[in-house]
């Protein structure tokens, strides 16, 4: 069963994919550490039912153990106002799909009854520490999972099973980053702490995706243009990959134009809904995504100019 997982989690164009048994989270006491610091921002739902994340069996009782994959999304630079994980289609979608062929598959195979669920991003369950145990790669500095071959531009996603299977590794892989600090170096605003905890309120990833209301003056100008999302962190890794192997389509920029700031302040809501209903932006909402572009254009000195235009279209 094992083998035959890790080869439809290939087929179905996963990056990496990885077997952990589950059992109680070991780093849960680092996830309530970064709760109490603050760390978490403005993103209520993560401190309810957090207890949740100590256990994914307490998420889903019948789970006895996790497939974990990892697909890659583009790690292009120069940097785009719009980071590279939201140009494609929402990764939740695109995930969810690809672990539901997967289940569909093990099924099909299954001689005892399969019971499975899957988990992308929004389950109260510490991706990152299972992607590890399963053999993914190590936690960089920046507090992202990086793999040896994929580098660290990978979304996580699960399938907790019901069934006992194999762990693919007897306990993880060694972390390689060395003496290397580039990702920590290339943050702007100094959200990665030495403990490689990242403090929300100065990440501009939540800055610009999460945070509702203004935006802390101090940190405005630290933005560097960016208008959803933010890839500095994760760009820089050596690990990285050139080209663009093992990229799903669904995530490739070159199918979807974006906007430009300006542009951005002529969007009404039924032009954002059918440019960004089927990615990551779209839950962000068009508010949040002007109050962005307004940002922009004033560091740039070119909000005044963008408001003339804006109100010539009316
Ligand atoms: C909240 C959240 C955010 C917040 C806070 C990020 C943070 N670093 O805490 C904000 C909005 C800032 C954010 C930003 C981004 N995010 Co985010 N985010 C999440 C979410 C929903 C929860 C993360 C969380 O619990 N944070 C609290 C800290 C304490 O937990 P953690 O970061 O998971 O860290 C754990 C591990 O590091 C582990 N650990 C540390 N050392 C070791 C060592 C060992 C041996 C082990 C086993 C474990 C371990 O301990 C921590 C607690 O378990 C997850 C999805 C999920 N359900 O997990 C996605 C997730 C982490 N995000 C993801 C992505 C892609 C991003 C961005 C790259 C998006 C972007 N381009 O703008 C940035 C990256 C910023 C960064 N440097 O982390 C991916 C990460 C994939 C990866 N390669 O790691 C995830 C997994 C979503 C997904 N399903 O793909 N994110
Ligand atoms: S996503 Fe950007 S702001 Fe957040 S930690 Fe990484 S480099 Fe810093
Ligand atoms: S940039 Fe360097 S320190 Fe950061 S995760 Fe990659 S190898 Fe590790």
């Amino acid at each position: 069963m094992e083998l035959l997982i890790q080869r439809e989690a290939e087929r179905l164009g996963f990056a990496a994919c990885g077997i952990v048994t589950l059992g109680p989270a070991r780093t849960f006491d680092r996830f309530q550490n970064w709760l109490e610091l603050g760390y978490a921002a403005g993103m209520a739902y993560l401190q309810r039912r957090v207890e949740l994340r100590s256990h994914p069996m307490l998420v889903a009782p019948e789970a006895r153990a996790a497939i974990v994959v990892a697909a890659r999304y583009p790690a292009t630079v120069p940097l785009q106002p719009f980071s590279n994980y939201a140009v494609g289609k929402d990764y939740h979608a695109v995930l969810r799909a690809r672990l539901k062929q997967l289940a569909a598959a093990i099924k099909a195979n299954c001689p005892v009854k399969f019971w499975s669920r899957i988990c992308v991003d929004s389950a109260p369950v510490l991706e990152r520490e299972w992607a590890v145990r399963a053999g993914l790669g190590w936690i960089g500095r920046q507090g992202s999972l990086v793999n040896a071959e994929w580098g660290t531009t990978l979304f996580l996603g699960e399938l907790l099973v019901n069934l006992e299977l194999k762990p693919t590794v007897a306990s993880g892989r060694p972390n390689k980053c060395g003496a290397c600090r580039k990702c920590v170096e290339a943050c702007p605003t100094g959200a990665i702490q030495p403990d490689g905890l990242v403090d929300a309120r100065r990440c501009i990833s939540y800055l610009t995706i999460e945070h509702e209301g203004e935006i802390p003056e101090a940190l405005r100008g630290r933005l560097g243009g960016s208008l959803f999302g933010c890839d500095r962190c994760t760009v820089v890794c050596p690990y990285n990959p050139a080209g663009d192997a093992a990229i799903l389509p669904e995530f490739k920029a070159a199918a979807r134009p974006m906007p430009t700031a300006e542009q951005c302040l002529e969007l009404s809501v039924s032009d954002f809904r059918q440019k960004f209903r089927d990615t990551a932006i779209y839950r962000s909402g068009l508010a949040r995504l002007q109050r962005n572009a307004i940002i922009a254009l004033a560091k740039s000195k070119r909000l005044r100019s963008a408001l003339s235009a804006c109100s010539g279209h009316e």
